[in-house]
Parts: structure tokens; sequence; C-alpha cells
């Protein structure tokens, strides 16, 4: 085993630092680093299970360019650069600077980031470079902006181990931030109270002290009813509020006007009148609140209001700059950070500064001593593909992001990349919904591969270090752009020897005519992004970086928490409230659309799956695509839990898996994000989604569309599971996940075959001499069993019947696991049933130890456990990364529920 690697996680915007190794074939030992002040040594399961992501199947491991029937033919980079960089000129040429795009990820290293926003805004003279970012960020970002005067997080984590209230709006931190909901649960556990904010009742919620589960999109009526409570209760720092801030005034007239009287705003919100006096009195009384924020709030038509709205109220206590105490905009991405301080975003520029201010372009300019600089906002996301589609923007360059998934109707843009002359895509997987339309694929290097930076949620910057070689012929992602850049006769100023080469150049800019002027006419322009302590950098030094918080001051310190001095980045150093009006989502739901569609994540899948789909671990907590609706509504629209149902908007369609239980309000229900085409037949969410954003930010409305959901009638359900993958052509619904040593299938079928055995024969491929086939068949119940074994070893295995009640998937993995099928284990797989009565230990709960939903239930109730704790001491179900701790509370409540009844 060689030395661990010190480096950092690359999914979420914790930013947890790893200790990686591989071995000499390439297996991956993960651990947390106890150095690392994000995590102190804590993994969620995600992190935990990085080991199984970084093999080499499914990878995109050299330059490919797509033939004119749809093949792709491998080439060398030479060939795949030159028609990036051909393409490109061609068509600015021909079209302009603005007819070329980039549409790139908070995925990327910070180093990878800067180049390519270098090359759009100062060499190609373009801002039409927007990222995934938009998608996430972009409403705290302009939120930030307006109340702050520069986009800037005040707060740290420590702050969350001093509040004595911790307020979470729109975020399932347990399940999306797991180890920064961990500092939560310890600081409760120190008497911290905390109130979550969430139409729904997720995981999070388990350990809430109270929950206000308000109508979707109704938060600035709360904030500015809270707002106007406050003031009303003389909860002010009127010292701060005069010596800090401005426009009080005006925010508060249109918060006591709108949401004065709390008994309009709990009718507005949906909730009890009772409950939200209780959150503002919890507000009102603790001096050290920290207000976290994410996708409830940023993806909303009214994201950046409601996110001033909350700052407001922050403002107005004096709440802010102080241990304990801020609002805190937690990022998603691993490097969100990061892309912002280099101005990855279409309407900035980069070290913090602002395209449309003369100033900022003439410093940037000058110095990257560029030929020219973007002088327009470039197109934001959504924008942006609708002008890929109407053939304004010719040339289309995506990096590290999959927007036929991820982006609103995304069906309309699958066909804004048919359309388009020149799709490229940078990615690290062969074959995404995205690169299916690319004409060149370029393939870059991962996680464990790559080497940079990224930045965390509370301004941590932190080096992302390899300990794993390149595969086949993957580049750097910054090395990628520069190839081309040289290409496009930028040689000299991407002529960078390696990632230390741009981090020390991005360090330089933040500092460049910042506080200090010169004699030589260029202006200076304050910002709080400063690096300079980290300009002079050697490249020995840059490779030992410690995680450091920015600012980071000439001695090479960092900066916990910001505003401490009262000063603010607007040009009077004073912070601004924002007059934030109510405004109801653009589209309600109507009679053809009676339900609301809200989307996020969970626990186990990161984003497209192109990394978490690969783990066995990971995918048997949620295997399935689902629509989780409340058993009302279910009745309503004709729909049963355990079967199929279509959601359908005016943008797009879906089929997924009806479930109940994950504490939906009626009118609503909740899908996830994370399947696309490479892991289901129908089950792209996005393409659902509404295209309307928000008015300041750009950010899509990612949390409401109005939907109806209808049956999908089906003729039998099934699933299988083979070692080998099976074709999935002809079925009309299928699903696949990766177990230990096999492929999951879950199918169904409009038509039942006429000899369902046959047709199990073929699909499993049982021919042959050695194939020994197995089969069970109840023609009455449409039942029918069978299992290809060869030298009694199991191969595949599929279960088919007209009902959705299959037997349980969990002890079948088993099976692939023994040399040898025994006699028990051939009846048991013919009866459908496990082999003893514990032997089914149900859905995954526990990741980390593999331990099912039946065998925590039966030890809470044999052993009568009533904690986490206790079911932890006897099963180490919780034990180890705590990501289902939530869960375990959830059982363990309703275990006590049904012995009570
Ligand atoms: N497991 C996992 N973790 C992740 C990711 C992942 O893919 N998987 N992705 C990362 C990324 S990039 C991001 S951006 C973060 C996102 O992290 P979160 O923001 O925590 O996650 P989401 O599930 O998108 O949505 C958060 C919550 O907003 C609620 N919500 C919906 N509408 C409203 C509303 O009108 N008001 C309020 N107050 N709440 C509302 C939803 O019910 C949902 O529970 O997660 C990061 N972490
Ligand atoms: N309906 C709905 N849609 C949403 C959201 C929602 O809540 N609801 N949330 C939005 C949010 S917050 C986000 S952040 C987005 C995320 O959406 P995406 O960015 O589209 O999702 P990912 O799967 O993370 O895409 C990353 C891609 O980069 C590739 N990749 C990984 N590492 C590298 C690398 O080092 N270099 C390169 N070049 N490629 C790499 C991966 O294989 C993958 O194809 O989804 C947004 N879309
Ligand atoms: S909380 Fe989990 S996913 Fe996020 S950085 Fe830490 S280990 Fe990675
Ligand atoms: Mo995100």
């Amino acid at each position: 085993m060689r030395e661990a690697v010190a480096t950092t996680c690359p999914y979420c915007g914790v930013g947890c630092g790893v200790l990686a190794r591989a071995d000499a074939t390439g297996t991956v030992s993960v651990e947390g680093d106890p150095a690392h002040a994000s995590n102190f040594g804590r993994l969620c399961v995600k992190g935990a299970a990085l080991g199984e992501t970084t093999d080499l199947r499914g990878r995109l491991l050299h330059p490919q360019v797509r033939e004119p029937d749809g093949t792709y033919r491998r080439v060398g980079w030479d060939e795949a650069l030159d028609r990036v960089a051909d393409g490109f000129r061609r068509t600015i040429d021909q079209h302009g600077p603005d007819a070329v795009a980039f549409y790139v990820s908070g995925q990327l290293l910070t180093e990878d980031y800067y180049v390519v926003n270098k090359l759009a805004k100062g060499y190609l003279g373009t801002a039409n470079i927007d990222t995934n970012s938009r998608l996430c960020m972009s409403s705290a970002v302009a939120a930030h902006k307006r109340a702050f005067g520069e986009d800037l997080v005040p707060v740290c984590y420590e702050d969350l181990a001093q509040a004595e209230l911790v307020v979470l709006v729109g975020s399932n931190t347990a399940w999306c931030h797991p180890v920064v909901f961990q500092r939560i649960t310890r600081a409760k556990e120190a008497g911290a109270k905390l109130v979550v904010i969430d139409p729904r009742f997720t995981a999070t919620c388990e350990s809430a002290d109270l929950h206000l589960p308000i109508k979707p999109g109704t938060d600035v009526w709360l904030f500015n009813g809270l707002l106007s409570f406050l003031f009303q209760h003389g909860v002010m720092d009127a010292g701060f509020v005069d010596a800090h801030t401005d426009g009080l005034n005006a925010a508060l007239a249109v918060a006591s006007a709108e949401a004065g009287d709390p008994a309009v705003v709990a009718c507005i919100c949906g909730v009890q009148l009772a409950d939200l006096l209780a959150f503002y009195r919890l507000f009102a009384r603790h001096e050290r609140v920290v207000s976290l924020f994410s996708q409830g709030v940023n993806q909303s038509t009214s994201g950046t209001d409601k996110a001033n709205s909350l700052i407001n109220c922050h403002l107005l206590s004096g709440r802010i700059g102080k241990p304990g105490a801020g609002p805190f905009s937690i990022t998603g991405q691993p490097n969100a950070m990061g892309g912002r301080e280099v101005g990855g975003l279409a309407n900035m520029l980069a070290a913090h500064m602002d395209l449309h201010d003369p100033v900022h372009r003439q410093i940037v300019q000058a110095f990257w001593s560029s030929p020219r600089i973007a002088a327009e906002p470039g197109l934001k996301a959504v924008a942006l593909f609708d002008a890929v589609l109407e053939g304004r923007v010719k040339a289309l360059w995506i990096m590290g992001t999959n927007p036929v998934v991820s982006l609103p109707d995304a069906d309309r843009v699958r066909q804004a990349l048919l359309a388009c002359d020149l799709v490229v895509c940078s990615d690290i997987v062969e074959c995404t919904d995205t690169s299916a339309h690319a004409h060149v694929r370029l393939p870059a290097l991962g996680w464990g591969e790559k080497s940079g930076t990224v930045t965390s949620s509370e301004r941590r910057i932190s080096r992302q270090r390899p300990f794993l070689p390149a595969p086949g012929e993957a580049r750097a992602d910054w090395r990628i752009v520069c190839d081309v850049a040289k290409r496009l006769g930028f040689a000299e100023a991407f002529d960078y020897a390696g990632p230390h080469a741009i981090f020390v150049e991005h360090a330089r800019l933040t500092a460049f005519r910042n506080h200090e002027t010169a004699n030589d006419g260029l202006p200076a322009a304050w910002r709080q992004l400063h690096l300079g302590g980290l300009a002079a950098l050697d490249e020995p030094a840059y490779d030992a970086l410690a995680p450091v918080q920015w600012p980071v001051r000439d001695d090479g310190s960092g900066t916990a928490r910001l505003f401490e001095d009262g000063r603010y980045a607007h040009a009077d150093g004073r912070a601004r409230f924002v007059a934030a009006c109510g405004r109801p989502p653009v589209h309600a739901p109507d009679r053809e659309y009676p339900l609301v569609l809200n989307t996020g994540r969970v626990r186990d899948q990161w984003h497209t799956m192109t990394r978490t789909g690969k783990s066995p671990r990971l995918a048997g907590h949620l295997g399935e695509p689902f629509v989780d609706m409340h058993p009302h509504d279910a009745l309503r629209s004709g729909v049963r839990e355990g079967e199929l149902a279509r959601v359908v908007s005016n943008w797009g369609a879906m089929v997924a898996r009806v479930r109940h239980g994950g504490g939906i309000l009626t009118g609503n229900v909740f899908v996830p994000i994370h399947w696309n085409a490479q892991f289901a037949s129908d089950a792209r969410v996005g393409a659902l989604v509404n295209p309307v954003v928000d008015p300041v930010s750009g950010q899509p409305e990612f949390k409401h569309t109005p939907v109806r959901v209808e049956p999908f009638p089906v003729r039998w359900y099934g699933f299988a599971f083979a070692r080998r993958m099976l074709p999935v052509a002809g079925l009309s619904y299928w699903t696949l996940i990766r177990g230990e040593q096999f492929w999951r299938y879950e199918i169904a079928q409009r038509e039942q075959p006429k000899d369902g055995g046959a047709w199990a024969r073929t699909w499993l491929d049982a021919a042959g001499a050695d194939a020994e086939w197995l089969e069970y068949e109840d023609a009455d119940t449409g039942i029918y069993r069978a299992a290809l074994l060869r030298d009694a070893r199991l191969e595949a295995c599929v279960f088919l019947s007209a009902r959705p009640d299959l037997p349980s998937r969990r002890w079948l993995a088993r099976l692939f696991g023994q040399a040898q099928l025994g006699d028990a284990d051939r009846a048991c797989l013919l009866a459908g049933e496990a082999p003893d009565a514990d032997g089914d230990p149900g859905p995954v709960v526990c990741a980390c130890f593999g331990v099912g939903r039946n065998t925590i239930c039966a030890a809470i109730r044999e052993k009568s456990l009533d904690t986490p704790a206790g079911v932890t001491a006897v099963l180490r179900a919780g034990g180890n990364c705590g990501s289902c701790i939530p869960e375990l509370q959830r059982l363990i409540a309703d275990a006590h529920a049904e012995s009570e009844a």
C-alpha cells in the first residue's frame, strides 16, 4: 500500500479532507483526514464510498469525434484539438465572438475555471461562459452582492458550534451536507435549538425542535413577517443599523405592508400560527443565530429576494460578523465557491470584479495584458441554451456538467444540442445524456488524478492532490483549454507549466489594484477577496498548501469570519437592506396540472450518477427513480404505491415508481434529480421542469412546476440480476443499478409476451450447452421465476409477476457471492423466498455496514432500543459516517408509535 495522499472530497461544498491510498492493483481506500478543519476525520457515506468510483469502467480514455453515421471514432489529441480550435475560430470569424459559448461547472478546479474564463472573456472577447452554478448558487451570489456589495459568505463552520439557534431554510442538510449536519447535531446536543423550514418533512426534520412545512415559494413572506415582528418587538441593534447599514425603512415598509400581521403570514405560508410565532420568538430570543440556506431558497423565481429577506433579519438584529451568528449560504458543489472567485458566471469578470464596471474591466484587462475584454454580460444558462437552439450560438463547449439532465426543460436542451454546429464535451465518462450529442469528446482527468484547488462553503481553499496515474490519454481540464487557446493564437498567455502557475496568477489578480494605487493611471478597486498571502507560493509550497480561509493576509494566515469590523463592500462601506416583495411562483397548479413538482436529492447519489452510480454500496439505499406523493393525491390520481406512474408537465414527462412516506404535503410531489437515460428508460425529471428563472439571478425554478400524475399501466412487473449488462431495447420500463457482482434491473412491460419463458431465456441469453436453466411458472397468478447457472454458479435470475409485489431483492444479491448454488438455494430461488426468516435484511439503511431496514426494525423491537446509539451498539449501523442516523431516529419513532397503538 502506498502512502496516503491528503486530498479533498469531490462531492459537496462541505469540502471534507480525505486521506486516499491506491495499492498496486489500483484499489483505492479512503478515510477522513483528521487534520482537515472541514471535517476532522469524518466523512459521509458518499465520501466513504469514493474508492468504489475510481475504476476505469465507462471512462472516456481517448479523444473521440463523431462520424456522420453517429458513431464515434477514436482520434489523437492533435486532431481533436484542431477540430475544436478550427470550429471556434471559424465561427468567430464568420459570426463574431458571441456566436461561441462555454458551459462549465462548479466541479472544475479553480485553476481549470480560471483559464477557461480568461480565454472566453479576455481573449475571445465573449462573456458567453456560464456554469451549472447558475442552477445552484446564483441567487445567493446576487443576494450577497445586493446586501454586502460583494459575493461574500460571512460565517464559518465554527459558528454552527457557537450558535444557540440554527435555522435551516430549504436545506436537507442531513442528506446533502451530512458532515455539516453532524456539527449541527453536536450543537444541538450542547443545547442549541434547530428549526427547519421546508415543505417536506425530510430526514433533516427528524432532529428539529420545530419544523415549518411552508407552502412552496412563500419564504419571502415568512422572513418579511419575521423582520416586521423583530422590529415591532424591539429586537433591533440600532447602533449597528445606524453605523453599518442602509435601506431599512424601505425594506420595513414593504415587510410590514405585506407581512406585518403574523396571522396573515401563517395563512399565506400555510403553517399554524402558533408554530410561526414559536419560530419568530425563538429567533427574537437568541443572539447567536445561524440561518443556513440552500436550494429551497436559491432555486426559485424569487430566490434572490428570499435570500435577501432572510439576510435583512440578520442585519436588523445585528447578528452578523459575530461568533455564532450570520446568514449562511451553504454551497452545493465542491468548487462552487472557487468558480465564483474566478468569475465563472456570465455576468462576472474575475477575482470578484464585475463585467459591467469599466474600472474592473480596465484592471482585469491590464493584468491579463489581453487584446480585448468582453464588455457586456453574457448569456445565463437557460438563455444560453435558447440561443443555441435559435442558432445564435453555433459552437458550444461543455465541461464537467450534464445539461441534458440537469437544466430545466431538458428535452429542449437536447434539441438545442442537436441543432448546434459544434458541440464539444469534456468529461470523464464516455457516454452521458449530454455527450451522446457531442461532435468532439475530450477525456478529462478525474478525482484522484487531477491536481489543483477547491474552495468550500466557508471560503476554505484546499488542495485536491493526485494519487492515481492519468488513465489512457486523459488530460487535465486546464491543459485542454490551454491547448486550444494556443491553437487560437494565444500561446503566450496560456503557457502555464501546471496548476501552480495558474493558481498564483489567480492569487495575484485578487490582490492586483486591490487597496493599493499606483501612479500609472490605472485605478484601484477594493475587494474583500484577497489571496495576496498566496501569490508568492512556490511550487513545493503550493503542493504542501494547508487548507486556508480567504481573505488570506500577506503572512499567509486566513480569516474565519467576515465583517467583524462592520465594513461591507459597497462603496460607502455599509450593508444594504433589500426591499423584497413576496411573489408567487410563475406557474400555478391548475385543473390539468394540479400538483406541484418539487425536485431534489437523495442521500446516496450525486447528481447525474456518473460516479456514485458505480458504487454498489451507494446503490443499496434508494435504487430506483420514484415519485413521492401523499396517499390522498395518489388516490385522486388513480395510482398506487409500488406501481408505476407517469409524471407529466406542460414541458415533458417521465415514469417512476410511486412512493409514500417522504413527508410530502397534499398537493405536492417530490422526484429525485439523479436518474437519466444511462440508468433508466425514462426518468429525467429535468424534462418536466418549467424553464422560468429568477429575474435578478437567472436561477431556474427547480422546486415548483405544476404537474399531474397518471397511471403507467403495465401487464407485468419484474426484476433481474445478471453478472453482465442486459439489453434493454423493447422494455416498456427499466432501471439499472450496480451491485457487488451483478447488475440489477427493475423492469415492466406493457405487453405480456406470449411465452414468458422463451422471452426470459432470450433476454438472459441462456443458450449454450453449459447453461443450466431453472424455472417456475404459475400461469394463474402470472408469476414466472427463472435462474441461469453455469457450473452451478448463478449467472442471472429473473422474477416476473402480474403484480408489483415481487420478492425482496436483498437476499438474492448474496447468492452472487457464492461460487456454487446448493439445492436449498435453488429451491429458494424458485420459491421466491429467502432461506430463513431473517435472511431478508430489507432495503439498505446503513450503507457503510450494509444493514437493512428489517434487521434494524427487528433489533429495535426485540431489544427495546430507543436511541440511534443503541442501534449502533447492537448492529454497528450508524456508527461510521452517521448519514443514516436520521433514518434510525425515524424507525425508532415508528416502532414506538406502533407499540403504543
Ligand atoms: N446526497 C447528495 N448531496 C448533495 C448533492 C447530491 O447530488 N447528492 N448535491 C450537492 C449540490 S450541488 C447541492 S446544490 C446541494 C443541495 O442541497 P439542498 O438544498 O439541501 O438539497 P435539495 O434536495 O435540492 O433541496 C433542499 C430542500 O428544499 C426544499 N424546498 C422546496 N421548495 C421550497 C420552498 O419553497 N421553500 C423552502 N424553504 N424549501 C423548499 C425541498 O423540499 C428540499 O428538501 O446538495 C449538495 N449535496
Ligand atoms: N430538477 C432539478 N435539476 C437540477 C437541480 C435540482 O435541484 N432539481 N439542481 C441543480 C444543481 S444545484 C446542480 S449543481 C446541477 C448539477 O448538475 P450537473 O452538473 O449536470 O451534474 P453532474 O452529474 O455533477 O455533472 C458533472 C459531469 O462532469 C463529469 N465530470 C466529473 N469530474 C470531472 C472532471 O474532473 N472534469 C470534467 N471535464 N468532467 C468531470 C461527470 O462525469 C458528469 O458528466 O443540477 C441542477 N439541476
Ligand atoms: S459531507 Fe460527504 S460528500 Fe460532502 S465533502 Fe464531506 S464526505 Fe464529501
Ligand atoms: Mo448545486
